[in-house]
């Protein structure tokens, strides 16, 4: 189960409506996993007071839980992403606390387990995904002690320092521990969550492990998400996608060199330090606006919530600034598109872009950065990476920065822009052997492989 069902509502031109596949990497991951065990996915259609049975969609049993438009606010908008979302990212905004978004997201995960009870067979495995709900584990356990449940975090866990200010910090730890395996990004999430157990609820724990009073014994641990690397590279190959990329480079005036970003409009994403990076460079003339570009997709996100809306107008100011400043008629400095492009498109970009920007100031993992060496079969291209993704633990070969020092990621940015086509061969090669190994298929076969395992211990199973 999930916050967002892996559909969306689609309104065809009669009115009638139908519901497509939403894409992700979750959804391609958890599918089959789910279609070959005959599962169900639990999770929010997206709209209002959408009361539906549940149903039936390529295959895959769907099962709608419904919110109203206060829960939106309050469980989604509020407590889920101005609470957690920032705490969770080193409070890179200030989080808010209200009560009465706890409240709600207290409500709103009993609705989902309430919902995940009554389709759960004897004995199933629930596997409960991501920040919006980390109650549904422990009162998941409460009502049936019978199954086996997961869960994972697709974002950071935060040290202890900084969780410590969430008022309700002991409820969330004791509603985690409810699940018999918790998966994070990273071993230092674990680790974390581990420390915070200890200190917080006062129960033992043994290196990845929890001794709870009752007997269980809950794990913590990493599972890297990763993309379906094949998947990608065949869509790169593919020819409609290789003629797109040349066209996108001849619309843009064929640059010598196209740097890209692709991002949710997001502030954890680090976009606009970025681009002052990019822009001194061209202020400076170390860069030449008649020979390279930036383009930055930032994909709509999370529009109704305060600090998004102040975001999306910093970086139209910043975008308009130095375009203004540094561009010349048809040949702007930064190519900024605020919108949601189809997977074709996401993959010609990346097969154009000779190199690739990610400097997120905070990041669980970053697919992007996954899709982007995915896509270079030719072994082509150079990857500048945040040291504060999760990536960074795996794509060792990419040039690192740290997204807050502006100097050092101008630095980074032109090693990267001259670096020799051997030095970018070795480093892609050497990125795309670690993708193309760990895909998310591995990822979710891991995951379900502990969690079934013979450590996972069942006193209560029927
Ligand atoms: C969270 C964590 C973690 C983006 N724009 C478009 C589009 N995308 C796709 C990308 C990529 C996905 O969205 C974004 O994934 P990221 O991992 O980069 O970031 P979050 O959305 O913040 O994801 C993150 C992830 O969960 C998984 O655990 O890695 O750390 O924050 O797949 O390609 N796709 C299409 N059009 C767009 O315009 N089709």
């Amino acid at each position: 189960m999930a916050n967002r069902l892996p559909v969306d509502e689609v309104i065809n031109p009669d009115g009638t409506t139908t519901w497509g596949r939403s894409p992700g990497g979750l959804v391609t991951a958890l599918e089959p996993v789910l279609r070959a065990q005959h599962g169900a996915w639990v999770g929010w259609p997206g709209g209002i007071d959408q009361e539906i049975e549940p149903f039936e969609s390529d295959g895959l049993t769907l099962v709608p839980v419904a919110l109203s438009a206060e829960d939106v606010e309050d469980f989604y908008e509020g407590f889920s992403n101005a609470t957690l979302w920032p705490l969770y990212h080193d409070v890179i905004a200030k989080p808010q606390f209200h009560r009465e978004w706890w409240d709600a997201y207290v409500e709103v995960n009993r609705r989902f387990t309430e919902r995940a009870v009554e389709v759960a067979a004897p004995g199933a495995t629930v596997w409960v995904q991501d920040y919006q709900l980390q109650l549904v584990p422990q009162m998941l356990r409460e009502l049936r002690p019978d199954l086996r449940i997961g869960f994972y975090l697709h974002i950071p866990f935060p040290p202890a320092e900084l969780f410590a200010q969430l008022p309700w910090r002991r409820q969330i730890l004791e509603g985690l521990l409810g699940a018999d395996l918790i998966g994070f990004q990273l071993p230092g999430a674990a680790h974390n969550f581990i420390r915070l157990v200890r200190s917080r609820v006062g129960h033992r724990t043994h290196k990845d492990t929890v001794q709870m009073p009752d007997g269980r014994v809950v794990r913590a641990a990493a599972y890297p998400i990763s993309i379906d690397a094949e998947e990608f590279e065949t869509l790169a190959r593919s020819e409609g996608v290789e003629a797109r990329a040349k066209e996108i480079r001849e619309q843009l005036g064929n640059p010598e060199t196209l740097f890209l970003g692709v991002d949710r409009l997001d502030y954890t994403k680090g976009i606009y330090a970025r681009l002052r990076a990019y822009s001194e460079l061209i202020a400076e003339g170390h860069l030449d606006v008649h020979e390279s570009i930036f383009v930055q997709v930032a994909t709509p996100s999370r529009e109704r919530v305060e600090q998004y809306r102040l975001l999306r107008d910093e970086t139209d100011r910043l975008v308009g600034r130095i375009n203004g400043d540094l561009g010349h008629f048809g040949r702007p400095a930064i190519d900024y598109q605020h919108a949601s492009f189809p997977r074709e498109e996401m993959a010609a970009l990346y097969r154009a872009a000779d190199v690739m920007v990610v400097t997120p100031l905070r990041d669980g993992m970053n697919l992007v950065a996954k899709e982007y060496v995915a896509c270079k079969f030719d072994d082509e291209g150079a990857l500048v990476l945040s040291e504060f993704a999760g990536a960074a633990h795996e794509l060792r070969q990419a040039w690192m920065v740290n997204p807050y020092d502006i100097n050092g990621m101008k630095a980074t940015l032109l090693e990267a822009h001259r670096a020799s086509p051997e030095e970018r061969r070795r480093r892609m090669r050497a990125m795309r052997a670690q993708v193309k190994e760990n895909d998310v298929a591995r990822w979710a076969a891991n995951f379900l492989g502990d969690l079934s395992g013979p450590s996972g211990p069942r006193p209560d199973a029927p």
